[in-house]
C-alpha cells in the first residue's frame, strides 16, 4: 500500500511539471493523453490495484480517482492558461459591435392583380357591395344553365370552357357568375356583392390573352333597383378607380345573362377624350353589365315581378393594363421582379 501511495504521488509530480511545461495547445493534448489517455499513466496505475490485497483495494482505488480528478484540473487550468494568452476563440465584448445595422430582410408586396382587385372591391364596399368568393371548379349548371346559357344557346361557343376530364358537367368556371348563382340560392334579396376571383377559358396566349384571367363581376338585386341605379354605380366607379376627371358612356350590347345589356367606356385617361394613340376615339371600353335577365332571377326562385337586379363584369388585368399603361399581359404572370416591385 505504501508502494502504491508512492507511485501516485510520483505521478501527480511528475504531472505537474508537464502540464507546466506545456507551451501550446498540441503539447498540451499529447500531456494529457499521455496521464489520462487509455494507455496512460493512471489507467496503468488502476492496472497494479490487482497485486494488491483484497482489503487495500477501495482505499489504493479511491487515491487513484482522486489523482486522476487532480490531473483533470492540472489539465483543465492549462489549457483556460493557454486560451486566455491567445485571445481566446470567443469574441470579447470589443469585438462585436451590437449597434452596427442589422443584414436588412427583403420585404414581398401585394402582387399588382391582387392589388386591383382590392381596390375595386373597397370602391364598392363604400356603396355597400360586400365581397364573396366561390368555388374554380364549378357544375356546367351553375357556370351556364342558370345564366339563361342553355347547351343549345350560340352564346355558350364564346365562353368556351375547359372541361374536367371524362365528365360533361364540371367545368372550370369561365367566368365568376356561377358565385353570384350560389349567393342567390343561398339568400333571399335585397342582395348586394361583388365576386372577384380567377376564370379559365381555352385561348391561345398571347399580348391581351391567357387561359386563365381575374374577374370582378357585381351584383345588386332588390324591389326596386333600375338601370339608372347600374349607371350611376358604374359611373362613380369609374371616376373612383381611373380618376374623378373621367366621365363614363353606356353602349347598347347583348350578354345572354342580362337585359337590357350595355358596355361602358370612360373618357381616355391619357388624352381626355379627345383622341389619342392609346384611345384612337377618345374612349376606352372598361366593363360590360347590364339589367338581370328574368330568366336568370327565376333560375334561382327570385320572382321577376317582385324583383329587378342589375350586374357587371370587368377583367381586373385589363383595367390595371389601362391604368398603368402595360402593354403585355403576359408581364402578370410571369414574376419578374423587375416589373413586380413597380407597383
Ligand atoms: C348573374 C347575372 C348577371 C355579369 C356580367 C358582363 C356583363 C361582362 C365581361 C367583361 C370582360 C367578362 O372579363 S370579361 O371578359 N363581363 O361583360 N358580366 S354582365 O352578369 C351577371 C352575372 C351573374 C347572376
Amino acid at each position: 500500500m505504501g508502494d502504491i501511495k508512492t507511485s501516485i504521488e510520483k505521478v501527480h509530480a511528475a504531472a505537474v511539471d508537464e502540464f507546466a511545461a506545456a507551451g501550446d495547445e498540441s503539447s498540451l493534448e499529447s500531456v494529457r493523453v499521455r496521464y489520462l489517455g487509455r494507455k496512460g499513466r493512471v489507467r496503468d496505475l488502476m492496472g497494479t490495484l490487482g497485486t494488491l490485497s483484497p482489503e487495500e483495494r477501495p482505499e489504493a482505488g479511491r487515491l487513484i480517482n482522486d489523482l486522476k480528478s487532480r490531473i483533470a484540473r492540472l489539465h483543465d487550468e492549462k489549457s483556460a492558461a493557454l486560451g486566455a494568452s491567445a485571445g481566446g476563440e470567443k469574441p470579447s465584448p470589443e469585438t462585436l459591435d451590437v449597434t452596427l445595422p442589422g443584414t436588412p430582410v427583403r420585404l414581398g408586396r401585394i402582387h399588382p392583380i391582387a392589388r386591383a382587385a382590392r381596390e375595386i372591391v373597397r370602391i364598392f364596399a363604400g356603396m355597400g357591395f360586400s365581397a364573396v368568393y366561390g368555388p374554380e371548379v364549378e357544375t356546367v349548371h351553375n357556370n351556364f344553365e342558370c345564366l339563361n346559357m342553355p347547351l343549345d344557346h350560340p352564346s355558350r361557343d364564346a365562353f368556351e370552357t375547359f372541361f374536367v376530364r371524362d365528365r360533361s358537367d364540371v367545368v372550370l368556371r369561365s367566368h365568376t357568375s356561377p358565385v353570384q348563382i350560389r349567393a342567390m340560392l343561398a339568400s333571399k334579396p335585397p342582395l348586394r356583392i361583388v365576386v372577384p376571383g380567377r376564370t379559365y377559358r381555352p385561348d391561345t396566349v398571347d399580348a391581351t390573352h391567357s387561359f386563365m384571367f381575374d374577374q370582378i363581376e357585381g351584383l345588386a338585386v332588390g324591389t326596386d333597383v333600375t338601370m339608372a341605379d347600374l349607371k350611376f354605380c358604374l359611373n362613380e366607379f369609374g371616376k373612383a378607380y381611373f380618376g374623378p376627371e373621367v366621365t363614363t358612356r353606356f353602349r347598347p350590347h347583348f350578354f345572354p345573362f342580362t337585359e337590357p345589356s350595355a358596355e361602358m367606356d370612360v373618357s381616355c385617361i391619357f388624352c381626355g377624350g379627345k383622341g389619342c394613340r392609346v384611345c384612337g376615339n377618345g374612349w376606352i371600353e372598361v366593363l360590360g353589365c347590364g339589367m338581370v335577365h328574368p330568366n336568370v332571377l327565376r333560375a334561382v326562385n327570385y320572382d321577376p315581378e317582385e324583383y329587378t337586379g342589375f350586374a357587371f363584369g370587368m377583367g381586373i388585368e385589363r383595367l390595371s393594363m389601362i391604368k398603368h399603361q402595360i402593354n403585355d399581359l403576359r408581364l402578370f404572370f410571369e414574376n419578374d421582379i423587375r416589373f413586380l416591385s413597380q407597383f
